[in-house]
């Protein structure tokens, strides 16, 4: 029997080794997941400090019923923390790479991927499927992975296969997002991805086969259309607040067109994934193509300036000195209802006002971090007595709070910048309480103070 007939019939009865390399938001959904299904999965992880967590049966990771998953597959030993990856390799039929892959400073870092890579040259064998599921600049599994593998005598395709097939998680859905969402899978040939496809396809709704190469450029186009068009709308918001607009409703008139879909304006854009994936497309782009990507990224990266910047300007005009100020921030997280905050806007904005002297509290009922700013445990005492209430992130309880509350806690003069537009500016407005939000300068315009336009002739 061939390796790729062995393999074949071990997906088809659920049965076979899988190891997952880096248990981190998609690492562990990722390992549980297949280990519920019945294959019989070693987790491999560098930090000790998750591995004796997971040895302990503790989800570290805040996922809606992914504890639940842990104590079901830990009791039925379909998943095993590895205490010595490289037998875990040996002994695997099937690995998924799912390490991070972050850049700095627009320049990815691909170090984890490339550890966790040498891990597996170092106890490959004939018989493998190697899976990529990390983020990877396009041409990595080919031009990087499958020719090191290559490298060491394998003829790829044959004794081993290779698949990139991207993640599509967001936190706080990312069970749900693992089986319902379409999972693109690539193979490095036919065989590679005849097998990657039937191993999603034992645990995902949805697989749609293509080759590694296409694969890779379609996981980082999607997150950087997504980041352009957000970018796109940002534009929008300053636009609109230098004309004296409101771009809620300009996007919302120009959704009505069936070919539009804009996105939302915001203080910003953060999580693991946009903020870099962009930087991964452009690596094999033309020049010109990369400027574009790189201005969008970079008006996004700009919007927690703007937001302080604006804030400042409307407190100035009511003679608060920021130094003096209290600063209210409420949430901290780049997504509502998580505690996710990685590269969360939140935490630029906190640093800006704390720089300027601002006294910062900040309440966010999903994450225990505050970015320097005093963390504070109720809305209540958050809101009392601030001079600027900014809020970042748009939880559910935020988008439910009575803007009266904020009337009644807060100062008389109190601003509020709402990021994520979560209240009703009418009903904010009518309590006396001065509303500003990205692309909605609030303060009602003189004539003489609307941006003169190039080409038409001022008032007479
Ligand atoms: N944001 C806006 N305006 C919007 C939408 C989002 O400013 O209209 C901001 C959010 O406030 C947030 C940031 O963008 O700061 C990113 O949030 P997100 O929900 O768009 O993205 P992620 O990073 O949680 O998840 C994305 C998803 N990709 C796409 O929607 C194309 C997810 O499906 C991917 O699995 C994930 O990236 C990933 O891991 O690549």
């Amino acid at each position: 029997m061939s390796e790729y007939s062995t393999l074949l019939e071990k997906i088809g009865r659920k049965k076979g080794n899988l190891a997952v390399i880096g248990l981190g938001h998609i690492g562990l959904p990722t390992a549980l997941i297949f280990a519920r299904t019945g294959f019989s999965v070693a987790g491999i992880e560098v930090d000790p400090r998750k591995l004796e967590a997971l040895n302990e049966g503790r989800c570290y990771i805040q996922e809606p019923e992914l504890q639940e998953l842990l104590t079901e597959c830990l009791r039925d030993g379909t998943f095993n923390p590895a205490s010595n990856p490289a037998d875990s390799i040996r002994a695997s039929d099937f690995v998924i790479i799912c390490v991070p892959s972050p850049a700095e400073n627009g320049v990815p870092n691909l170090s984890s991927f490339v550890n966790a890579l040498d891990l597996v040259k170092a106890s490959a064998h004939n018989g493998l499927l190697v899976l990529l599921e990390s983020t990877l600049p396009p041409g990595a599994t080919s031009q990087f992975t499958a020719s090191h593998l290559q490298s060491l005598g394998y003829s790829i395709d044959e004794d081993i296969f290779v698949a990139y097939c991207p993640e599509r998680l967001s936190p706080g859905t990312a069970l749900r997002d693992f089986v319902h969402n379409p999972r693109i899978v690539g193979g490095i040939g036919p065989n590679s991805s005849k097998l990657a496809s039937q191993l999603f396809r034992a645990v995902c709704k949805n697989v749609v086969i293509t080759d590694a190469l296409t694969a890779e450029l379609a996981k980082v186009a999607e997150n950087t259309f997504r980041d352009l068009n957000i970018a796109y709308a940002n534009l929008l918001a300053l636009i609109a607040e230098n004309l004296g607009g409101d771009v809620d409703e300009v996007i919302r008139l120009a959704n009505t067109h069936p070919r539009v879909a804009i996105h939302k304006p915001g203080l910003g854009v953060g999580g693991p994934c946009l903020p870099k994936d962009p930087y991964l497309l452009i690596q094999g782009a033309p020049q010109c193509v990369g400027q574009l990507i790189k201005i969008s990224r970079r008006l996004n990266d700009e919007m927690p300036r703007h937001a302080f910047d604006l804030v400042s300007q409307v407190l100035g005009e009511r003679r608060i000195t920021i130094n003096n100020a209290k600063i209210a921030v409420l949430g901290v997280a780049y997504k509502p209802d998580t505690g996710d905050v990685t590269s969360s806007p939140a935490g630029r904005i906190i640093q800006r006002f704390l720089e300027a002297g601002a006294k910062v509290c900040a309440y966010d009922p999903y994450a225990s971090e505050a970015f320097g700013a005093e963390k504070i445990d109720s809305i209540d005492e958050v809101l009392t007595g601030a001079d600027c209430v900014i809020i970042a992130t748009a939880h559910s309880s935020f988008k439910s709070l009575d803007p009266s509350l904020i009337g009644q806690l807060a100062k008389p003069h109190c601003v509020i910048f709402d990021g994520p537009r979560v209240l009703d500016r009418l009903k904010v407005e009518k309590l006396g309480l001065n509303y500003l939000a990205t692309g909605y300068a609030g303060v009602k315009r003189e004539a003489s103070h609307y941006v003169r336009l190039p080409g038409f002739p001022g008032p007479r």
